[in-house]
């Protein structure tokens, strides 16, 4: 998706020209995919710029960190404050926030202890994921024929830099064979996650997702929409998911920053229920749309003031 230039991006701690917002060919995270990242909403609300489930999202971008053995230079107040500063001096309502914990120049080699930590948060306006059109009406999705990596051979819970390589060659398969988006299967041959989306589905009315267990990204639109689901007094149930479940289901969507709530329309050439947005995916869509725009009082603790 082609970026649009804003002003500034923040760059260890300093507002910088759009322009000049670049790294040295020996960043050691161009080499070795080592790094992490974090992808985050704001939304307009009646009340100003709101970042949806901020805090978190920079909790999770710590305990990424963590996992990946890298020391953050920045208190996780210190990156919250970057962010909302960053949409300031940008003066958007609303965009995409890119947090990107990088591993710089002046150290190369496999052992990435050595080298420098850097840290960036860019903003831009980010539309549909899927489209538009896909919001109303459902994706078209392929099984991808490359698996989710197994989380002893890279953790999905970490969002690290290098493993959206595994993500990169099931969107490529899937866009090439001319769908829109990918799921791919975990070792155990159970369903796991879009290349950048967590997965549901409703089947008599209940709604399914894969267990965290199953070597998926800790997604917060996927905890958001089975909090928004139980709410509205739908029975939600995670486990494991074949592929079959898929082919057979009433319903089935999509969750994620990027991506929201996009309904899935196909799945493997099969019509998925009435091959449309269903109507319990439309509900809980309405209402996530309601509550990262401030309009839902019960949620309003998920949105975190730019101010
Ligand atoms: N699984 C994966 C693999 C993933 O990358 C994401 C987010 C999710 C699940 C959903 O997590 P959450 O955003 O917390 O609900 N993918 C990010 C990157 C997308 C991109 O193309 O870049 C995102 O949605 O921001």
């Amino acid at each position: 998706m082609p970026v649009e230039p804003v002003d500034k991006v923040w760059m260890d701690g300093k507002l910088v020209d759009w322009d000049q917002a670049r790294v040295h060919i020996l960043t050691h995270s161009l080499h070795y995919g080592s790094g992490a990242f974090e992808g985050i909403r704001c939304y307009e609300t009646k009340k100003g710029p709101a970042v949806f489930r901020g805090r978190d999202h920079v909790a999770r971008l710590f305990r990424s960190a963590q996992i990946l053995m890298i020391d953050v230079p920045f208190t996780p107040d210190e990156v919250w404050e970057g962010i909302r500063e960053v949409i300031r001096a940008n003066g958007l309502q609303s965009c995409y926030i890119r947090p990107l914990l990088y591993l710089g120049y002046g150290e190369m080699g496999l052992n990435p202890l050595p080298a420098p930590v850097n840290l960036a948060i860019a903003v831009w306006k980010w539309g549909a994921y899927l489209g538009e059109e896909a919001l109303a009406s459902g994706c078209r999705v392929k099984i991808s024929s490359w698996k989710r990596h197994d989380p002893n051979v890279i953790p999905a819970a970490a969002k690290g830099i290098g493993q959206y390589i595994n993500s990169s060659l099931a969107k490529v398969e899937a866009v090439k064979a001319g769908y829109d988006e990918a799921i791919m299967l975990n070792h155990h041959g159970y369903v796991a996650e879009g290349s950048g989306e967590n997965v549901f589905i409703v089947r008599d009315g209940v709604i399914l997702t894969p267990p965290l267990e199953s070597g998926i990204l800790e997604g917060f639109t996927r905890d958001s929409a089975i909090r928004i689901a139980r709410d509205r007094g739908y029975q939600v149930v995670e486990r494991d998911l074949l592929r079959s479940d898929l082919y057979a289901c009433d319903e089935a969507f999509f969750t994620g920053t990027a991506a929201e709530i996009t309904p899935i329309r196909e799945v493997d050439d099969r019509p998925v229920g009435a091959a449309g947005r269903g109507p319990i995916t439309k509900d809980i869509q309405e209402t996530f749309f309601g509550a990262v725009r401030g309009e839902i009082p019960e949620y309003e603790g998920w949105l975190d003031p730019v101010g």
